[in-house]
């Protein structure tokens, strides 16, 4: 099989790999995405790669995360991508067209939707990676966290003031990149309801062509969705309350909803040590607790698998994706259903699936009808998700189960080429190569 012939790079060589692929996708000013696919800043990738520049350069990745944050929307909102001068990727900056929104910044062009919130955890490892490397680091870090912290709590408070519509609790997405799973099965429900107008002025992709086989893409079916939603949104003058009231799209995000949680609880703890007034800290508590019984409230009876809700129609969204087993980051569900989601994900409906080169989750279970192991987040494994689960299993004292996360991970990964995702059954690497979110979760776990 291919995975016999892959190449295995000894570690000390894998982190040198790794960290010339966050140096060569820099740009000076940002470390793009990805080098071809993805010439801009994205949101969630800009908090995991700071969380690997940290391993290289605490200045850096400081810089990294205070650019994304100056591009903050006035409201709170981190837009999901902060557009550089590069013209090959799209929807570009013209076709969002975010400069008729009134909360927008002034200074960069941005998109008009965001990412999860991943934000404070980055903040936090880089505060400890610097703490482990020099004084002037560690310095440099303290002073920054405190600086950051009032943006980071203005994020989180746009996300509970805008996207907690409903009682579900659960925080809402208006678009699938939101979620980053974009074309993950979780959304196929709610995205048969998005009925592109024939208004939807013609676009030609770029992403096609930067990748070896378009079958690893979404297919263009599910980009005039996204372009439509997106067309709905500029109509609405990007004003949140009109989009969450009338967009065709409003789904309450589970795994976001859990990673909140989180977050929130990391916010809590920097905020502590960095003075913060007691009241933010009080309704920092107050959204983590409502956020996990959220997450809590979502599980099926039986699976016990978290779900998403389609806020459109009231409805559940079960799907067997990784998406379901978010009360494991988060805590807060029931023991015995957490017991029965630890069992499933080693089950050879997950992790334990015979097949696998390496046992780290797929987005979607190979047993489900409808996986396609090449096919973006329908199928493949994605090393910045097994990160999230390995950070949340150590946070949780589970140090067995995350060294063993770990140790695949890197199994899946050590052929050295940084894939944006990987075949689960042969490992061979798809999307983009050197993307690098995927180097910097590798360079972290290495260090
Ligand atoms: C796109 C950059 C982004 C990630 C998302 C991922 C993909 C962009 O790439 O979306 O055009 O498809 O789904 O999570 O942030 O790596």
């Amino acid at each position: 099989t291919s995975g016999e012939r892959r190449v295995r790079y000894p570690h000390p060589v894998l982190a040198a790999r790794a960290a010339r692929v966050l140096r060569d996708n820099d740009t000076g000013s940002v470390v793009t995405a990805a080098p071809r696919l993805y010439p801009h800043m994205w949101s969630w990738d800009a908090a995991f790669i700071s969380i690997g520049l940290a391993r290289l350069d605490v200045r850096r990745a400081i810089a990294e995360l205070e650019t994304l944050f100056a591009a903050q929307w006035r409201n709170g909102m981190v837009p999901h991508i902060v557009f550089t001068d590069a013209d090959a990727y799209f929807p570009g900056p013209d076709r969002w067209g975010t400069d008729v929104a009134r909360d927008g910044p002034s200074n960069v062009r941005t998109s008009g939707i965001c990412q999860p919130p991943v934000h404070a955890i980055a903040v936090q490892r880089v505060l400890e990676a610097a703490r482990m490397s020099s004084p002037g680091d560690r310095a440099d870090a303290e002073r920054f966290a405190r600086h950051i912290w009032p943006k980071l709590y203005a994020w989180h408070r746009w996300l509970v003031e805008y996207r907690t519509p409903g009682s579900s609790g659960l925080i809402a997405i208006v678009h699938g990149w939101e979620s980053g799973m974009d074309n993950s099965p979780r959304w196929d429900l709610p995205y048969a309801a998005v009925k592109p107008g024939a208004e939807l002025p013609p676009y030609v992709r770029k992403d096609l062509s930067a990748v070896g086989d378009p079958g690893e893409r979404p297919t263009d079916r599910e980009y005039d969705r996204y372009l439509w939603l997106i067309e709905e949104m500029r109509r609405a003058s990007y004003d949140q309350r009109r989009i969450v009231r009338d967009s065709s799209f409003l789904a309450g995000d589970v795994f976001i909803t859990a990673l909140f949680a989180i977050s929130c609880d990391v916010l809590i703890e920097l905020g502590r040590e960095f003075g913060q007034a007691p009241e933010p800290l009080g309704n920092l508590a107050e959204w983590a607790a409502n956020a996990r019984a959220a997450v809590a409230a979502s599980c099926h009876s039986v699976s016990g698998m978290a779900r998403d809700r389609d806020l459109r129609t009231s409805r559940w969204l079960d799907t067997q994706t990784i998406a379901g087993f978010a009360p494991l980051l988060c805590g807060g569900a029931p023991d015995g259903v957490q017991l029965r989601l630890l069992s499933l994900l080693d089950s050879e409906r997950w992790c334990g699936h015979p097949g696998l080169l390496a046992p780290v989750p797929p987005s979607v279970s190979p047993l489900r009808p409808g996986f396609t192991p090449r096919q973006y987040w329908r199928g493949p494994q994605w090393p910045v998700v097994v990160w999230l689960f390995w950070w949340a299993f150590e946070r949780r004292g589970w140090h067995e189960r995350a060294r063993r996360l770990r140790d695949a991970a890197i199994l899946l990964t050590e052929d050295g080429s940084f894939g944006e995702y990987y075949e689960p059954f042969t490992g061979e690497p798809l999307g983009s190569a050197d993307q690098s979110w995927t180097a910097a979760v590798v360079l972290d776990w290495l260090c």
